[in-house]
């Protein structure tokens, strides 16, 4: 059926859980209906027309933007990074959960967000026992198929045939007690079923598509990400001449973006070699390493590729659908399982106080950025856990380095190594006061290393305890004090 008839079978006030995972595999033409109707019904002045929108993470202008845009959605979970909808949630327009992304299918099986109602979920093909061929990312679409009272298809016929069988859902999750050991040994391990299970019977609507991902360019690496990627390439050297790694590594965890992607680049022309992945999203600089040979197998939920890149892929799916594994989100960012391969975390961070406490999400502690992602999934359970970003913001204005951080994802136990382009911190073994000297002069920016300096000296005199110092009037107040009143201190 139509896009516009699928859409006039979702109620208002629905639960609807939807397919999309780092703008791969969502719906491309229910959601711009959806909108369509729901702006159609506010503009009559009767009681708003809201849903709640799940979905897997990140999706794209057509779906975050065009739903947030008609005022559509009263509640989004677990992940976003929509400009449209970042202001309706910081204005409060919009109510936000934001969930570890390893989490989001328990909790919906134990019934925390309510019933599933209807689920929007992009396949790339329907078999003829009913099965369904998954797309470019899985997220959490097993669970919303497997919850759901309606199932709304969108076959997309741009996906390319070549993703059938790189698919590895598994169906042997349980709620506790009943939950039983996750069995990935290895990173590229297939413990599932290459389809999704659909009783036909639920299937309401079927939408053909033909429609891109969101697969947006990515910048080149530029002098402050390649002086990053640099230090985690010293160091990840180091560990290995130490004993602390093996030569092959373990299994890699990257986030997303200019800066990871600039660390992938590295590793392509680096020294190791015989490596595996186990992330959350197959990027630019993933393909790359995986092309290059070094990397054997990547697994992931996701791909988040620029079109080039998309390209590059495709012409080369035959031989690479045997060396990518795409799981369910709860497998692929699974704490137990991430705990076992030992991965090597690398995520982007907002903001890292002096301690090594790390916000992920917030700016200036009120605004919601994107999400905790998974990043929370990985730097828990990880190996070792990285947190990467330049030294400042907003053209150097503000430092990433603070004394206290202004919301907190992950917190000091979470975090071993602090990298900015001006060195890296390894925190392992530190107490607080020994931690806070080493990352305010390896990591911190020049021009804030004095007035950091100048901040835990007083706060280490002031005699309230010298564990972890702090004036908290003061730390709560540092972008105020130094940048809000537009005193930016000199070079
Ligand atoms: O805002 O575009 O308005 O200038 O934050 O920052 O530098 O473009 O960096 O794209 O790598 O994102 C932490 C947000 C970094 C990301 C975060 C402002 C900055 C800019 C974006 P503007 P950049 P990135 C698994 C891992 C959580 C999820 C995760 C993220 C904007 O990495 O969402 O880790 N992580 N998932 O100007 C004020 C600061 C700032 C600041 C940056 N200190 N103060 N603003 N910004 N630092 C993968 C997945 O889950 C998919």
């Amino acid at each position: 059926m139509t896009a516009e008839a699928a859409a006039a079978l979702i109620p208002r006030g629905a639960n609807v859980g939807m397919s999309g995972f780092t703008g791969a595999g969502h719906p491309k033409a229910v959601p711009g209906a959806l909108a369509q109707r729901i702006a159609e019904a506010n503009a009559t002045g009767a009681e708003p027309f809201k849903v709640n929108v799940w979905t897997g993470a990140s999706t794209s202008p057509e779906l975050d933007g065009a739903l947030a845009a008609a005022d559509g959605i009263d509640l989004r979970m677990p992940y976003q990074s929509d400009p449209v909808t970042r202001e309706k949630i910081n204005n409060g327009d919009m109510h936000y959960t934001d969930v570890h992304l390893s989490h989001v299918a328990q909790m919906v099986w134990e019934g925390f967000f309510g019933p599933l109602d209807i689920a929007v979920v992009e396949v790339s093909g329907v078999r003829e026992d009913g099965s369904l061929i998954p797309s470019s990312s899985v997220g959490n679409n097993k669970t919303w198929i497997d919850r759901a009272d309606k199932v709304i298809l969108e076959v997309n016929r741009w996906q390319p045939p070549e993703l059938e069988g790189m698919h590895d859902i598994y169906y042997g999750t349980a709620l506790p007690p009943a939950r039983k050991p996750v069995p990935i040994l290895g990173s590229g391990d297939r413990i599932g079923e290459p389809y999704f299970r659909c009783p036909p019977e639920k299937v309401v609507a079927v939408v053909e598509t033909d429609a891109p991902d969101r697969n947006a360019p990515f910048a080149e690496p530029d002098a402050v990400s390649r002086a990053i990627a640099g230090h985690v390439l010293e160091f990840l050297s180091a560990e290995v001449r130490n004993g602390r790694l093996p030569a092959d590594l373990l299994p890699l965890q990257s986030g997303v973006g200019n800066v990871a992607n600039a660390v992938l680049a590295g590793l392509v022309g680096g020294p190791f070699s015989g490596l595996t992945a186990y992330t959350e999203v197959i990027q630019d600089g993933m393909l790359d390493l995986l092309l290059s040979g070094k990397l054997l197998v990547a697994s992931a939920t996701a791909f988040s590729l620029s079109p080039t890149a998309m390209d590059t892929m495709t012409a080369q799916l035959g031989e690479l659908r045997h060396r990518i594994v795409l799981r369910p989100q709860e497998i692929s960012n699974h704490p137990e399982v991430v705990r076992r391969l030992g991965c090597i975390a690398m995520n982007g961070m907002i903001e890292a106080d002096i301690y090594g406490n790390v916000n992920s999400t917030h700016v200036m502690g009120t605004r919601i950025q994107n999400g905790i992602g998974g990043s929370g999934d990985f730097a828990r359970n990880g190996y070792l856990s990285m947190f990467l970003t330049p030294s400042s913001a907003k053209g150097g204005a503000i430092s990433s380095i603070v004394p206290m951080v202004s919301h907190v994802d992950h917190t000091e136990h979470d975090v071993d190594v602090i990298v900015t382009e001006h060195g890296l911190a390894d925190l392992r073994g530190l107490s607080p006061t020994r931690r806070a000297r080493l990352l305010i002069e390896r990591c911190a920016a020049p021009r804030f290393r004095p007035l950091l300096q100048d901040y835990f000296a007083r706060a280490l005199g002031s005699g309230r305890g010298s564990h972890t110092p702090h004036l908290l009037e003061e730390a709560l107040s540092w972008h105020v004090r130094y940048l809000g009143e537009g005193s930016m201190p000199s070079q």
